[in-house]
């Protein structure tokens, strides 16, 4: 943990958020958060603005919050940026959206490689506009080497379909031969989602006062922290941000055993 903040340099913590965030990083920050970024919408609609307005406000949120989670020694980031389900929406609001990769990545990818960040991407990849794979292909091309955070931009995900996809490969090998239906196990699943590179998150957050999961990452949160806020993304800042980890950092995670005082 100490080693990793050494790496990181302690030093910007201090100076841009203070000592509640210095306290924060000392006390075991969580490894991998993720984000469902919702009520931006809702942001704009307050302020009588068209919701797209309110979109694009939460992209200064997603720069704010990168960069704090990766001074914090966070390792991995995802963010819920398009589901599945969000092509429902009218035509106009989708195609603003796809633009907002290309937007995000032309003004802030010289900072994401300053900070050592890591681009990635989980989703379906075949129903997105050229212009947005394009985007997110560069972007994770020029950051691939980077060894500090991962930020990892849900787009075009849903949960049910990637776990139906897992079974499908796992049903053709039984099919094939290869595989027992009794041998089928935990880790095998697990192997076969987007998320096979990375940590299972260790808290997740949602704004705007929503509270569900909305087909994220069913699989992967199954021993997950969640902490719901009212806050509306495009108004959550860092303040944010180190309160959800200050409550994190007071529960005891038990993962269905014992941990601490119970145990004895
Ligand atoms: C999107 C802004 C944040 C609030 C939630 C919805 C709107 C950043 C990205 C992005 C995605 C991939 C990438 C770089 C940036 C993004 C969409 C929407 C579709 F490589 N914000 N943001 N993508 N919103």
């Amino acid at each position: 943990m100490f080693n990793k903040l050494l790496k990181r340099n302690i030093e910007p913590i201090i100076v841009e958020y203070g000592e509640r965030a210095m306290a924060v990083a000392g006390a075991g920050v969580p490894s991998h958060v993720a984000i469902i970024m919702d009520g931006n919408g809702r942001w704009a609609k307050k302020r009588s603005m068209p919701r797209v307005a309110g979109h694009h406000e939460g992209m200064k949120t997603v720069r704010k919050i990168t960069k704090l989670s990766s001074h914090l020694g966070v390792d991995v980031l995802t963010l819920y940026a398009f589901s599945t389900e969000n092509w429902k929406r009218p035509k106009m609001e989708v195609d603003f959206l796809m633009r907002l990769p290309e937007e995000f990545l032309s003004n802030f990818l010289p900072e994401l490689i300053e900070e050592n960040v890591r681009v990635e991407m989980m989703g379906y990849v075949d129903n997105l506009p050229a212009h947005t794979i394009q985007a997110v292909q560069k972007a994770k091309e020029a950051t691939k080497h980077n060894t500090g955070l991962v930020l990892n931009f849900a787009l075009n995900y849903g949960s049910r379909a990637e776990i139906v996809d897992a079974v499908k490969n796992l049903a053709s090998l039984v099919q094939a031969g290869e595989l027992e239906p009794e041998d089928i196990s935990e880790e095998m699943i697990t192997g076969r989602l987007m998320t096979k590179e990375l940590p299972e998150p260790d808290l997740l957050i949602r704004t705007s006062g929503e509270v569900r999961l909305s087909n994220f990452m069913l699989w992967q949160l199954a021993y997950t922290e969640f902490w719901f806020t009212d806050t509306l993304w495009p108004d959550f800042n860092e303040d944010c941000l180190l309160e959800a980890f200050e409550v994190y950092q007071k529960r005891n995670r038990r993962y269905g055993g014992l941990k601490g005082e119970e145990a004895n």
